[in-house]
């Protein structure tokens, strides 16, 4: 008696990206076979009669990956910075921009007088076009609200965008992302209000998954970044951190102490650092479209990630400022040109590795019995097409079991 199942794909290059020794955890002519959303069987295409499937897709050697993962973006926002790129290119630095009002300001600015619906619409086209790349769960973060009201503006503007698009969205509270310029002169009463009000009522509605915080120089101090934390820990919400992206701060030790989901930026981090992170299983999120928005020259470090057994995701960083991008095929290509990945490590970084960014591995980010039904089939049987060519992408069709 053969099997019913809702989606049979078979004689694909399989690349599960599971952590099963072999590169890309490649089944050559491999099929997968897919049932009520889940995937029920993995295995070699010779295999694959026992199955008696309602569609059948026979993938004639192409690559077969996991839906992909953007782990970090800030893409619900209102406004635009292009100014602020015309003043980098003549010579002020985005910290100088900053402290003189501009940068993440100016965007809260823009932010807090939008509609919810306006926020939802232009966040929408960004979320299409990464969908267009094979993108199925998007990580977005606030923090261009400031304040209770906009915070949550934010937050739900995400969600109702994500439900639009048919795509999962996973959503990171980032109050902790400036100081407000009401509180410019008292930042301890701006933390206070994150830990105290807006940390509890995120956490009593269910509005976001992770708390995250900007530790730096012109952001917040090691010490409130550990106030906020501490709250984030009260409540039993899982932490991430902009961490070490101009300055070495610790940030990434700091959060890999909390048991953090991932540190992101992580161009200064410690070897001190590194060493916790491998010891809490804290992922390093790159953003090497940031990095290259700002003509940083400090880069990760790749290497001691890499020997201390440290996985790394990449993603776009989505925002006004730093990334004005939703391209992470181009993101990829990045990692592998300035950060020296391999074609692998890319792939991971925005599968697998991009799945435990966000702590969702348990369903997502690779092709695995148990794991959502979310499989892009790509128009080359090349893996490294998806990152060594710009601008015409391999074409790619998602396929889904409902
Ligand atoms: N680091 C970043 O890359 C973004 N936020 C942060 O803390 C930049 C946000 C912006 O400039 O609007
Ligand atoms: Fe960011």
């Amino acid at each position: 008696m053969k099997k019913e199942c809702d989606l049979l794909v078979h004689h694909a290059q399989l690349m599960s990206c599971a952590n099963m020794g072999v590169k890309y955890g490649l089944i050559e002519n491999g099929a997968v076979a897919c049932d009520a959303g889940k995937i029920i069987w993995i295995g070699n295409s010779d295999q694959c009669h026992a199955f008696k499937p309602k569609q059948s897709i026979d993938a004639n050697g192409k690559v077969l990956t996991p839906a992909l993962i953007d782990c970090h973006t800030h893409l619900v926002f209102a406004g635009s910075r292009a100014n602020e790129f015309a003043m980098r290119l003549a010579g002020a630095s985005y910290q100088e921009i900053a402290q003189a009002g501009g940068g993440i300001l100016s965007t809260v600015q823009a932010t807090r007088i939008a509609s919810l619906d306006a926020l939802v619409e232009s966040a929408c086209q960004r979320l299409a076009h990464l969908k267009s790349q094979g993108v199925l769960t998007v990580e977005i973060k606030s923090g261009y609200g400031l304040n209770v009201e906009s915070e949550l503006k934010m937050l739900k503007a995400a969600k109702v965008a994500g439900e639009k698009m048919k795509m999962t969205v996973k959503t990171t509270l980032l109050a902790a992302h400036a100081i407000p310029p009401e509180y410019q002169d008292n930042r301890a009463a701006y933390v206070s209000l994150i830990c105290q009000e807006i940390i509890p009522h995120v956490a009593k509605n269910k509005l976001a998954d992770a708390v995250d915080a900007f530790c730096e120089g012109i952001g917040f101090t090691y010490p409130e970044t550990k106030q906020i934390f501490d709250a984030a820990a009260r409540w039993g919400l899982p932490v991430k951190l902009h961490a070490d992206q101009l300055s070495d701060l610790s940030g990434a030790g700091l959060v890999a102490e909390y048991g953090g989901l991932s540190a992101d930026h992580v161009e200064y981090t410690s070897v001190n650092s590194i060493k916790k992170m491998a010891q809490s299983d804290t992922v390093a999120t790159l953003l090497p479209y940031a990095y290259y928005a700002l003509q940083e020259t400090q880069k990760p470090p790749i290497d001691a990630f890499r020997k201390h057994g440290v996985n790394m995701a990449i993603a776009t960083d989505c925002n006004p400022g730093t990334a004005p991008t939703t391209n992470l095929l181009q993101c990829l290509h990045m990692g592998c040109t300035q950060f020296g990945l391999t074609v692998e490590e890319a792939l991971l970084g925005v599968t697998l590795n991009a799945a435990k960014a966000l702590g969702i591995d348990g369903d997502k980010g690779s092709i695995e019995i148990g794991k959502d039904a979310e499989l892009i089939l790509w128009d080359t049987s090349e893996i490294a097409d998806l990152v060594y060519w710009q601008g015409e992408t391999p074409k790619n069709t998602i396929l889904l079991a409902q």
